[in-house]
């Protein structure tokens, strides 16, 4: 079998890019190891910045998002137990972010590939990348015991930080940064109104919290906990407990309480690979890259890093010219060291660190004062928030 682009991975980037480019006209094939429900079952970002509102338009998968996603125009960060806004459209002069589960993204995409006949190979085993540095790289993969070779124009690995595509680059060429945090987020989803109609970010001597939502009757409810901790002792209501226990009184009385549907821990890290084109192979998303989620720009940077790889290939399916392939690492970078930096930012101002010092937690509460008082500090959170431009 022959296709011009073979795509690994069907999470919200594979899929993405498949639907973008078909809508132009390329062929693609994505191959994930998973089936499609339990790539469905990960409950995973909730923030989306207006560049992956817009990209998902264009991908025809956004009227759903349009009806049900929840338009945000700010959100609060409460420290010395004391909320304080943070006006995203005002200090942003019009910019808001829409919360719209990454699920309900992945599923909107599944069936607008479905809808237009895309072809999603699920439970793929044992995926391979060989000749990447040829004309005619190949994906090789075994369904139902099977083997199926697919020769291809570009390989683009969307298959995320466990995936197989990055392990593939040659090592001498790779370069890896990374930054490992001493804590991870113990998450919880029910079927509970939220506590407000905005997400509210709280730095608490026991630990960072966030209350975030699906929709007006689903909460979404992370707190920092030990990088090792275990699931199992944490009940329903042992969690609930140490959630009020970092709010102030008042919002504390109001937060609505139920068994959760789902519930598990993410470790935190920053790390970034370098460069993310070798050949006929190209990395998108968390397989390049991982940003801690308190800044809510993972999925954000993997919708930019879409945006350029199916320009660049339009491009040179269109045109000829491989001057946005060339282009296509630097072009990412520049706009993920961004989100790095903004990530580890919104992590270190938030996060109770085991190992900080009297001194750290001075400096951080100056930060955090800081922030309170200048205008010109708020307006860099929001506009890196918000999203920077692609
Ligand atoms: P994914 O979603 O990991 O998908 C990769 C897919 O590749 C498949 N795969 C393979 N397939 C075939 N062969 C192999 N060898 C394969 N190896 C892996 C996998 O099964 C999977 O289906 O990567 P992608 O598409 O790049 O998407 C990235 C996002 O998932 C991620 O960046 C975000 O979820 C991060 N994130 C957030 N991002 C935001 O922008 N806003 C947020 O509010 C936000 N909150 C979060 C988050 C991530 C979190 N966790 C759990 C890490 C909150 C949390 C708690
Ligand atoms: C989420 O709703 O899952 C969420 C929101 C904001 C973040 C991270 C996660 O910063």
């Amino acid at each position: 079998m022959r296709v011009q682009v073979g795509i690994i991975g069907a999470g919200p980037s594979g899929l993405l890019l498949s639907q973008l480019l078909h809508l132009q006209g390329i062929e693609t094939i994505v191959l994930e190891r998973r089936t499609g429900d339990y790539v469905l079952g990960r409950i995973r970002a909730g923030v989306l910045e207006q560049g992956m509102v817009d990209l998902l338009h264009e991908a025809k998968a956004g009227e759903r998002m349009a009806k049900e996603g929840l338009i945000h125009d700010g959100f609060e960060i409460i420290f010395n137990g004391k909320r304080h806004r943070i006006d995203l459209k005002g200090l942003t002069g019009g910019d808001v972010v829409t919360v719209y589960g990454q699920t309900e993204v992945t599923k909107d995409l599944m069936d607008a590939r479905a809808a237009m006949g895309g072809q999603i190979v699920y439970e793929a085993e044992n995926v391979q990348i060989l000749d990447l540095e040829s004309d005619a790289p190949k994906l090789t993969y075994q369904k139902d015991g099977t083997s199926h070779e697919v020769t291809c124009d570009y390989i683009v690995g969307c298959d995320g930080y466990h995936g197989v595509s990055r392990k593939t680059m040659p090592q001498d060429i790779l370069r890896e940064f990374e930054r490992v945090y001493p804590f991870g987020w113990l998450g919880i989803l029910s079927e509970t109104k939220p506590v407000s109609d905005e997400l509210i970010y709280v730095n608490d001597k026991r630990g960072f919290a966030l209350c975030s939502m699906r929709s007006e009757t689903r909460s979404r409810y992370y707190i920092q906990c030990a990088f090792d901790e275990d699931l199992e002792e944490w009940t329903d209501d042992r969690f609930w407990d140490e959630l009020r226990a970092r709010l102030p009184e008042e919002t504390a009385s109001q937060l609505e309480t139920g068994p959760s549907i789902e519930k598990s821990i993410a470790p935190l890290r920053s790390f970034v690979a370098e460069p993310m084109r070798h050949g006929r192979l190209m990395l998108a998303g968390d397989a390049a890259h991982i940003v801690p989620p308190t800044g809510a720009k993972g999925l954000n940077l993997a919708a930019s890093d879409i945006y350029y790889a199916a320009n660049a290939l339009l491009e040179y399916f269109k045109e000829g010219s491989e001057d946005g392939l060339n282009n296509y690492s630097h072009n990412c970078l520049r706009r993920i060291w961004k989100g790095e930096r903004f990530s580890w930012w919104m992590t270190t101002l938030l996060h109770r660190f085991p190992d900080e010092s009297p001194f750290d937690r001075r400096i951080q509460a100056a930060e955090l004062e800081y922030l309170k008082e200048s205008q010109a500090t708020q307006k860099a959170l929001a506009e890196n928030y918000v999203g920077l431009p692609f």
